[in-house]
């Protein structure tokens, strides 16, 4: 199988790291890709993903799998089940609700990057971009009051987190999280122990 990835994507780094724990990374040809808004791709809307979003897991027979929530399910299935989601039951519910919440934190820091990025500084709007990052922000805080995320055997919220607070120190470093945030910094240096989150920090800014 193949996954169209970037090293700066953290939804591409959430399932590079949860592959490598779970202990697929081998079966995985990793496809370097870019995709940005504003810049069509006729080749990779029609044949893979029509939103145009990575990571993308292209499967030996052709067929695709989005998003990388998906892609981990399919992977942790593929290592037996339950590893990273809970297989059923509450805690199944309690970590896809964290998980949604941590995707929503990802996805509110990507915008921020791409109004500051793409979009031409006469059309900015400072207060939608600071209510995006209010968001990702109530999401760190919503993280830091709920110790228990962290103690726990890993799990795809972790995985997501360590994510959310690499792509922080990458695009926006002096956003302040750590000063902020002491459990989230416990949190993350704990993780950065293990040899998945090492070997897939995103590039030098
Ligand atoms: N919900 C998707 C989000 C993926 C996503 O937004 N990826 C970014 C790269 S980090 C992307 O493809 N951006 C291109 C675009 O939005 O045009 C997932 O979890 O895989």
């Amino acid at each position: 199988m193949k996954l169209t990835f970037s090293a700066t994507s953290p939804f591409a780094r959430k399932v590079r790291i949860s592959a490598i724990e779970l202990g697929l990374i081998d079966k995985i040809e990793f496809v370097p890709t870019t995709v940005t808004p504003t810049t069509m791709n006729e080749d990779y809307s029609s044949h893979v993903n029509p939103l145009r979003k990575l990571p993308a897991l292209i499967l030996d027979d052709g067929s695709t799998i989005v998003d990388s929530y998906v892609i981990t399910e399919y992977l942790d299935d593929l290592a037996g089940g339950g590893k990273l989601i809970p297989a059923s039951g509450p805690k199944r519910w309690q970590v896809k609700t964290e998980h949604a919440i941590v995707q929503g934190m990802l996805d509110a820091m990507l915008l921020c990057r791409y109004e500051k990025m793409l979009r031409p500084e006469a059309l900015r709007w400072p207060k939608w971009v600071d209510d995006q990052w209010d968001r990702a922000w109530h999401g760190l805080k919503w993280f830091e009051e709920r110790p228990d995320t962290f103690s726990r055997p890993l799990d795809i919220v972790q995985i997501g987190l360590v994510c959310a607070l690499g792509y922080a120190d990458f695009r926006f470093p002096s956003c302040g999280w750590r000063d902020a945030f002491p459990r989230l910094v416990a949190f993350n240096d704990k993780m950065m122990q293990r040899d998945s989150v090492k070997a897939t920090l995103p590039p030098a800014a």
